[in-house]
């Protein structure tokens, strides 16, 4: 049996959920087809034990993808992040009080890497299904950008172990009242039950345009 890692963060920000979790949790124990099951664990929202919690569940589970999901409120679509930057400038203090400012993930790691997924194949099915998704060329520089960079930087020698990070909307009953977008919980579950199979048989990403203008 093969294992697909799926990861989603605690709340943060003042929020009582985060629906990063609440999706990939309903998906733990989920299998693909007969050799593959997708497991899932929650990550703290704190930057040092996320990056711990993620080692040890990849020592643990020894994955052959890993997708790690997070929320991104206000965004408008599934952002299936395309680089990792070695760069921390937390905006707000993490769930253990700690604000770190212009520091490195990596103390001498490379400046950036880019996800090991067909992120361009996986987006390309869910819009074909009717799923908002596009490629995002930034993660930000909080929590979510750290554990996506250490992802790349712990798997930068296993070639063979597919990873990357999606950032999702909040969920509706977040976006009330602030005017923003939102995405249900189970449209996320049912973009990752669409994508996952893409993200493990294509071998090359497809070449269609996906970039930004600014
Ligand atoms: N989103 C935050 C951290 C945890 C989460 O779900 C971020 O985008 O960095």
């Amino acid at each position: 049996m093969q294992t697909i890692l799926l990861t989603g963060f605690e709340p943060f920000g003042g929020e009582q959920n985060n629906p990063s979790w609440l999706a990939v949790q309903q998906l733990d124990g989920y299998q693909l087809d007969d050799e593959v099951q997708v497991v899932s664990r929650q990550l703290s929202c704190v930057f040092e034990k996320s990056q711990q919690e993620l080692k040890a569940a990849i020592a643990e589970l020894k994955p052959v993808l890993v997708l790690a999901l997070g929320q991104a409120g206000g965004r408008t679509e599934l952002c299936f992040e395309k680089v990792a930057i070695n760069f921390i400038d937390a905006r707000i203090a993490d769930n253990a009080g700690l604000q770190p400012v212009d520091k490195a993930v990596v103390t001498e790691g490379p400046a950036a890497y880019f996800t090991t997924l067909p992120v361009k194949a996986m987006v390309n099915s869910l819009k074909q299904q009717g799923i908002p998704a596009t490629v995002s060329y930034t993660a930000g520089t909080y929590v979510c950008n750290t554990v996506f960079y250490a992802l790349m930087h712990q798997l930068k020698d296993k070639a063979k172990v597919k990873a990357g990070f999606l950032h999702i909307p909040y969920a509706p009953e977040q976006a009330i009242g602030k005017a923003v977008a939102s995405m249900s919980v189970d449209m996320v579950v049912q973009a990752l039950k669409i994508c996952l199979p893409v993200a493990l048989l294509t071998t090359e990403d497809l070449q269609i345009a996906a970039g930004t203008l600014d």
